[in-house]
This record gives structure tokens, C-alpha cells and sequence, in this order.
């Protein structure tokens, strides 16, 4: 490790993830090419009660094992400001009213929920590895996906007000659409622990990419964004790496690579064919990593279809208090008797992680978000947590609160149809505004 002997040590750092509160507007509109779930389940009637409620007690499960856990708020939905951006005039309803008959489609881009998947919210720099020694985000465009390009400016403006600080914090603003940049989703941090200045490895594609049956898919991380972020971040050379998706994981499906890799401190928990290059990607482990371990499913006991379509590898890779690791999978995992029986082995094995939960997310999951998508991961030290807002830190009373207000305010379920009626866009409102109030945020703060 003579590489990084300048390491920084931040001592009584942790790791606190900031789930996406499943919004109101939750449907299956089918917006996400290359993503499989996401046009497999287009026009099927989705259930947003209990995707909220799915969401939370992942995060009350969190809470259980001793974790710290943070929430990020359900965007502005549908979004009439943006549809008047677009040329739509007049009153909310009126500009809903007139995209529904003119422009459907795009009345459904202005719906949808997607900002819940959060780890697509911004790339996160932890302080131990900036120039600076502040946690560095940079709020992701998503600007391959209109839908997903819409979120970027509410989301810069509840990022600067959870870490306003600017002592520990430095919050910047998307980079420019033509770098395409998903955040988190593409991006691992590895280390000795949160605390020690780590390798953070960004994974891009690299153009679009044909599979075998024509279909085409983008990829959605630019290389030229990943090298953006780092230098905004301040990271050193040899703290960071660019490292290829493997086309043949964008092919099967896997549009960002947290669907087939997650990493956690010292552990890289991967399938075989993640990425575009195997070996250079351990090397630069080995090299770089003191102590890493490279969990890997070889391919002939799990193949990348399964591993996509059970996202085992979508998993959240998380440190518990009384030390070791756990993993937190989706329940299609648990479901698949190749993938469980290869999840025994992982346990029985020599390495950190000894502890299996599972969740249901499913109606997250039939949009093509499992556990890992729904959550940002921040490291703090002690001192930069206490600086954070404290309405985007939970504990089980603000979870009830929480809780009471999905009950009472979230829509049962919505059809496609349903987008185009005014009492949906109503009640969507509505359940935002008694969400806002109850987690004590003023409507115009965000
Ligand atoms: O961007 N799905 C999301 C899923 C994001 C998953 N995130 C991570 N892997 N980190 C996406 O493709 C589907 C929405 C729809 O089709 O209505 C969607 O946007």
C-alpha cells in the first residue's frame, strides 16, 4: 500500500443512507429504456401505497439493525412547472389538461416518481477523500432520460438544504446534459473503513450499446461526467479510477452498474462479468486497497439474466455497529433457489459478510429499483452529522409520523388513464403538502 501511505483517518465516521420516499404519483409508465423491468410492467396498475409503505420499512428495518437513516423528500409531482417550461400555460390544471390531450407523453414524463431511486440523486465524495477535507455531492443531470432530467433542480435544492453547512459540505449543481451523469448508481467507494481516505471508482459506458436481438441500449454514465465529478471534488489521482461497464451487462439489462456491483469499506460484492474489464478492476483493487476482498458469482452458478432479474447484486452492502457486514437483498433474491444457495456459500465463506435480511420492495423492483437504488449514501464524521438538517434524519417516531400520512393520503393505485384526471393530480398535491407539514418543512422550501 505504498500508494496511499497519506492516508487521512476522520475518526467516528458512519455511513447514513437517504432513502427516496416512494411519492404519491408512483406508476408504470414505462419511461426507461434499457431497463427492463421498466417496459416489462408499462401500463400495469401500480399500487403507490404500498410502495411507500414498502420503502419505509426498509428503512424502519435499517433503524432495527442500528443504523443511522436518512430520507429524501417525494418531488413536485406531476410537474406543471416544467410542462410550462415546455410551452403549457395558464393554471396547474390547465397546463395538465391541455399536455394530457396534446402531449400524453409528456404528462407522463411529468409524473412520474422516480425520484425516489436516490442513488441516481447525486455522486457522493465523503471527506476523507477531498482536497479539501468538506463531503463533497454533485447533483446528477440523468439527462438520458427525460423523465429523469426533470429532477435535478428540486433535488439540488433539498441537498443544499439537508447539508447546508458549508464547513463539512459542498453541495454542487448538475453538470451540463451532454454528460450524461446517473450519480451514485455508477460509483464505489472502497477503503480500510468509511473513515479512511478510500479509492472511489467511477464506471461509465461507453456509447450505446446493440444487443443480439437489435435492440439497442444507452449508455447512461459519460465518462467525461465521472472525470467532471472528480475534479469538482477535489479528489487526488491516485485516490479515484475510471473503470468500463461491460457492454454485455448493458445489453442484459444492467443500466447502471449498482445492478450488477456494490461495494462496502474493504468488500467488492460483484458478478463475473460486471465490467468491461475483470482483471484490471481486481488489480487495481489489489494495488490500491489494503485488505480488499472481492465477493464474485461466477457466472456458470449465476448467470447475468438472473442476476438482473433477481437484482441480488442491487443489494445494499452495509456495516453494522457490532461490526461484520450485512446484506440487504430484495426478496426476488430470496425467491430464486440458485441465487440463495450461492448466498449460503458467500455466508460459509471467509469474509465480512455474516448477515442476510431481506425486504420487499416489489413494487420498486417491477420499475427496475431494488434496495441499493433507493438510497444515497453520505459518510460523516460525528461533527458534519450534527450539522445536518435534522428533518431528514429519522428515527421510529418520525417514521410513524411518516407512516400515518402515507395511510391516509397515498393513492391506492393508479392506472395509465388515471394521469390524465384531475383528481389524481389533486390528491398527489395534496399528499405531498400533509407530508411536508408533518416532517416540518414549509412548501416553499422546497
Ligand atoms: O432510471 N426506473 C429507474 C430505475 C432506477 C434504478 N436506479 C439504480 N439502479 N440506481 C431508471 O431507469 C422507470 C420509470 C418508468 O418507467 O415509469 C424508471 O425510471
Amino acid at each position: 500500500m505504498a500508494n496511499r501511505q497519506m492516508s487521512q483517518e476522520a475518526p467516528g465516521m458512519r455511513e447514513i443512507n437517504f432513502d427516496g420516499l416512494v411519492g404519491p404519483s408512483h406508476n408504470y409508465a414505462g419511461l426507461s429504456l434499457g431497463n427492463i423491468a421498466s417496459a416489462v410492467n408499462a401500463g400495469a396498475v401500480s399500487a403507490p401505497r404500498t410502495a411507500a409503505l414498502q420503502g419505509l420499512g426498509k428503512m424502519r428495518r435499517m433503524l432495527e439493525l442500528g443504523l443511522p437513516q436518512g430520507i429524501l423528500l417525494p418531488h413536485a409531482r406531476p410537474d406543471a412547472d416544467w410542462l410550462r417550461s415546455l410551452g403549457f400555460s395558464g393554471s396547474d390544471d390547465a397546463v395538465l389538461r391541455a399536455a394530457w390531450q396534446e402531449e400524453p407523453a409528456l404528462l407522463r414524463n411529468a409524473f412520474s416518481a422516480s425520484a425516489m431511486w436516490t442513488a441516481n440523486a447525486a455522486t457522493v465524495s465523503p471527506a476523507p477523500d477531498t482536497a479539501d477535507g468538506r463531503c463533497h455531492l454533485s447533483v446528477a443531470n440523468l439527462s438520458t432520460m427525460l423523465h429523469r432530467g426533470i429532477e435535478a433542480e428540486q433535488t439540488f435544492r433539498q441537498l443544499r438544504l439537508a447539508f447546508s453547512d458549508e464547513r463539512f459540505f459542498a453541495v454542487h449543481p448538475a453538470l451540463p446534459a451532454g454528460l450524461g451523469d446517473e450519480g451514485a448508481a455508477n460509483f464505489m467507494r472502497l477503503g480500510e473503513s468509511h473513515a479512511a481516505r478510500s479509492l472511489e471508482i467511477f464506471v461509465h459506458g461507453e456509447g450505446p450499446v446493440r444487443a443480439g436481438d437489435g435492440r439497442i441500449f444507452p449508455s447512461r454514465q459519460h465518462r467525461a461526467a465521472s472525470a467532471a465529478v472528480a475534479r469538482r471534488h477535489g479528489l487526488a489521482a491516485i485516490d479515484h479510477a475510471m473503470v468500463p461497464q461491460s457492454e454485455i451487462a448493458i445489453a442484459a439489462g444492467a443500466f447502471h452498474n449498482d445492478v450488477v456491483a456494490v461495494a462496502n469499506e474493504t468488500v467488492l460484492f460483484t458478478h463475473e462479468q460486471a465490467f468491461g474489464d475483470r482483471a484490471a478492476v481486481h488489480s487495481i483493487l489489489r494495488e490500491r486497497v489494503p485488505g480488499a476482498v472481492i465477493v464474485e458469482a461466477p457466472s456458470d452458478r449465476i448467470s447475468l439474466s438472473l442476476a438482473i432479474r433477481t437484482y441480488l447484486f442491487n443489494s445494499q452492502l452495509v456495516t453494522l455497529p457490532e461490526g461484520g457486514m450485512a446484506l440487504i437483498l430484495p426478496r426476488e433474491a430470496r425467491d430464486e433457489p440458485a441465487v440463495w444457495s450461492w448466498l449460503e456459500d458467500v455466508l460459509a465463506a471467509d469474509n465480512p459478510i455474516h448477515r442476510l435480511e431481506i425486504v420487499d420492495v416489489r413494487e420498486s423492483m417491477r420499475n427496475g429499483g431494488g434496495p441499493a437504488c433507493l438510497r444515497l449514501r453520505v459518510a460523516v464524521s460525528p461533527e458534519a452529522e450534527a450539522a445536518i438538517d435534522r428533518r431528514f434524519l429519522l428515527d421510529e417516531r418520525a417514521c410513524d409520523r411518516i407512516e400515518t400520512v402515507i395511510e391516509r393520503e397515498w393513492p391506492e393505485s393508479i392506472a395509465p388513464d388515471d394521469l390524465g384526471e384531475p383528481d389524481l393530480w389533486h390528491r398527489c398535491r395534496a399528499a405531498r403538502a400533509a407530508l411536508l407539514e408533518a416532517l416540518g418543512f414549509g412548501l416553499g422550501e422546497l
